[in-house]
């Protein structure tokens, strides 16, 4: 029995030593190991051993089983070593090879103007509101001094859904909701940017979708001079500092008095050029002191109260600033004209 423990070990070994792979070795162990094997087959048969021997067999039959599990175990972790090795040295990369470059996006030239302008009025103590791009004709209309017979409303018409609701035709309905919500009490103080919609037929300067920035200031004592200092430090955030802007008296049925709000010539200084069309002057926004039929409606008692308003055009502030000749550019979503805003 010592000899065929003996042969088995020195068989298991080999084999051991031979296994190119871990199933090999797992085979290895079944066929010595195993519940049928020929160790168990050994420790099996020895109630026919003497007293004496008995002992002594069970000891080698152990541990030859001890050394082949232990060579097993040994082989196996220098296989699956190997294997690491192997396939780190297949998957080795090269780190002196030139990166592949990033495809960047770029923000839309009108979320980068409506950005901007929102820091310039963040700055100066404004939030900003939002609300529905769907609207009531009541905020959309009436709240702003625009009954349903007022001439001012043929120079907005609009996509209608039902006769009482309609796609906006300016942020302002987002400021009367706002002020309404403040119960009477202020001070307000807000931009509105957003989409708005008008029925209109597009060519280079007129599009049926664009974007406005309107604004609003509630409080006590609030005067025109307070919207002249406000907006000539917005023109000079976002034009920069050397401009300076005028008013010129306007209508609009929210505001009273109404101004149109120039801003003096970049090309040319004010002296006049072709940008400016001789006049040394661009309009870029209109302006008012709240009527105060708009704030009683929306709440605020116009004894106590007062306030400035004003609105304007992204895009036609981005094509002032970037020389953007066609306000369509905006809406065809043309790469070439889009990446050209990577660095805004
Ligand atoms: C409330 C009260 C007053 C908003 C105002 C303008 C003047 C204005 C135009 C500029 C170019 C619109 O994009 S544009 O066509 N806007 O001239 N907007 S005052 O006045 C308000 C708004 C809300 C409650």
């Amino acid at each position: 029995m010592r000899e065929r423990l003996q042969e088995l070990k020195e068989q298991a070994l080999a084999q051991v030593t031979e296994a190119q792979d871990v199933k090999a070795l797992q085979e290895v162990r079944v066929a010595y190991l195993g519940k049928k094997g020929p160790i168990t087959e050994v420790l099996r048969g020895m109630g026919k051993l003497s007293a004496e021997e008995r002992p002594l067999i069970g000891q080698m039959a152990n541990e030859v089983r001890d050394e082949i599990k232990s060579a097993i175990e040994t082989k196996e972790v220098a296989l699956e070593t190997a294997a690491v090795e192997a396939k780190l040295a297949k998957e080795s990369i090269d780190v002196t090879l030139p990166g592949r470059p990033q495809k960047t996006g770029a923000r839309h030239p009108l979320t980068a103007v409506v950005e901007e302008v929102e820091d310039a009025f963040l700055g100066l103590g404004f939030s900003v509101a939002e609300g529905p791009e769907v609207e009531t004709d009541y905020y959309n209309f009436e709240a702003l001094n625009l009954p349903k017979d007022h001439p001012a409303r043929d120079m907005q018409d609009s996509f209608y859904f039902t006769d009482e609701l309609l796609l906006r035709t300016h942020t302002s309905p987002v400021q009367a909701r706002t002020m309404e919500k403040f119960e009477g009490r202020g001070p307000v103080k807000i931009i509105c940017p957003g989409k708005v919609f008008r029925r209109d037929d597009d060519d280079a300067t007129h599009s049926h979708q664009f974007m406005q920035i309107e604004g609003l200031f509630v409080d006590k004592n609030v005067r025109m001079s307070d919207l002249k200092g406000v907006l000539e430090a917005f023109a000079q955030s976002f034009f920069g500092p050397d401009r300076s802007i005028r008013l010129r008296p306007s209508f609009f049925p929210f505001t009273e008095p109404s101004v149109e709000v120039d801003v003096s010539c970049g090309m040319c200084g004010g002296e006049g050029c072709r940008v400016c069309k001789n006049t040394g002057w661009i309009e870029v926004l209109g302006a008012g002191l709240i009527h105060p039929k708009v704030l009683e409606m929306s709440g605020f008692d116009s004894k106590e109260y007062s306030g400035f308003a004003f609105g304007m055009g992204v895009e036609r502030l981005a094509m002032l600033k970037y020389d953007i000749d066609d306000i369509r550019h905006f809406y065809t979503n043309d790469v070439r004209f889009l990446a050209q805003f990577k660095r805004v």
